[in-house]
């Protein structure tokens, strides 16, 4: 009996820095809305769906800075997310700024939550792999995640939801063959993933026009080689100045892409999915048991003469 889902993956065009909380959640309501209308029974939403991508400045000012952050969840602005999920019936995956306080200090991490369809938190991921930099850099523009946020402390959980097992990643995550791998080790049936991927950042200029090419590159090898299904959603459109790409993708574990947006704005595409499509590939290709042999692979870190690249 396949194990069938419809999956709506909603692409957000740009958030303005002045757009409110509440202006960009009937934003986000609109499209759960247009989901349900499809008969999906998960929507998935971007990386830091609430605001701006504000890591692109060289903010300073402390409380500037914290309201970009989402101190609970739900909280008093996105409540009305939750409510109309559970009255939907509608699951959801949704990417923001989080602000917490842990271990007697202020933590902040680029955080995204999986919400089943009874509107219940189910999972949650701390995004790991920060790209850019701390401190301002002699370029066209800027990405400072790392100062804005810290390493993910969760690993790549996967959770048991919606018929099958899920997991989650952000935006430069999907760059990493480890992120797919260790979700695909727990043998994930599908990967929701928002993104925020600005292209002109001159970092090198020569990769811009490649951009979209590694967009999808990385997330069609990811779902092929762990035999998933990725879905990748973006925040699309001239962002505050900053143009960023779209292409919001449904992958199959094939590695073909099943679904794509066609705009740079607020897009919903659906697809309904067979979790069990990676089956085929687990049991032979990419059976890891029977042929996956991580203890033949050698620790490049502890062999001799390992090739690095020039200082
Ligand atoms: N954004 C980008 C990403 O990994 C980036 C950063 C842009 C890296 C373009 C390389 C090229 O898609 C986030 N938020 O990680």
């Amino acid at each position: 009996m396949p194990r069938f889902i419809i999956v709506g993956a909603a692409q957000l065009g740009p958030i303005a820095r002045s757009d409110s909380r509440a202006t960009v959640v009937a934003r986000l309501l609109e499209l759960m809305r247009e989901a349900h209308s499809f008969r999906c029974d998960l929507v998935a939403f971007p990386e830091m769906a609430l605001t701006t991508f504000f890591p692109r400045w060289d903010l300073q000012d402390e409380d500037e800075i914290d309201a970009f952050y989402e101190r609970e969840m739900p909280g008093p602005e996105t409540r009305i997310l939750f409510e109309e999920a559970a009255k939907l019936g509608i699951g959801f995956s949704l990417g923001y700024a989080e602000l917490a306080f842990e271990e007697g200090r202020k933590r902040r991490f680029n955080t995204s939550i999986l919400v089943d369809k009874s509107g219940a938190i189910i999972g949650k991921y701390r995004k790991v792999h920060l790209p850019g930099h701390a401190d301002v850099m002699d370029r066209a523009g800027q990405h400072l995640e790392k100062r804005f946020f810290e390493v993910g402390n969760f690993g790549f959980p996967v959770w048991r939801a919606f018929n099958g097992i899920f997991g989650m990643c952000i935006c430069n995550d999907r760059r990493w063959p480890e992120t797919y791998r260790v979700m695909g080790l727990q043998g994930v049936d599908m990967i929701l993933l928002g993104y925020n991927s600005p292209v002109g950042l001159g970092d090198p200029y020569e990769l811009d026009a490649l951009e979209p090419f590694h967009n999808h590159l990385v997330m069609q090898a990811g779902a092929y080689q762990n035999a998933t299904w990725v879905v990748g959603v973006a925040k699309a459109g001239m962002e505050e100045g900053f143009n960023m790409i779209g292409q919001t993708a449904i992958i199959a574990p094939s590695g073909e892409i099943v679904a794509q947006c066609a705009t740079l704005g607020d897009e919903l595409v659906v697809r309904k999915c067979d979790l069990d499509l990676g089956l085929p590939y687990r049991r032979d290709i990419f059976n890891f048991a029977a042929h996956r042999r991580p203890e033949h692979y050698g620790l490049i870190t502890e062999r001799k003469g390992a090739i690095l690249p020039p200082e």
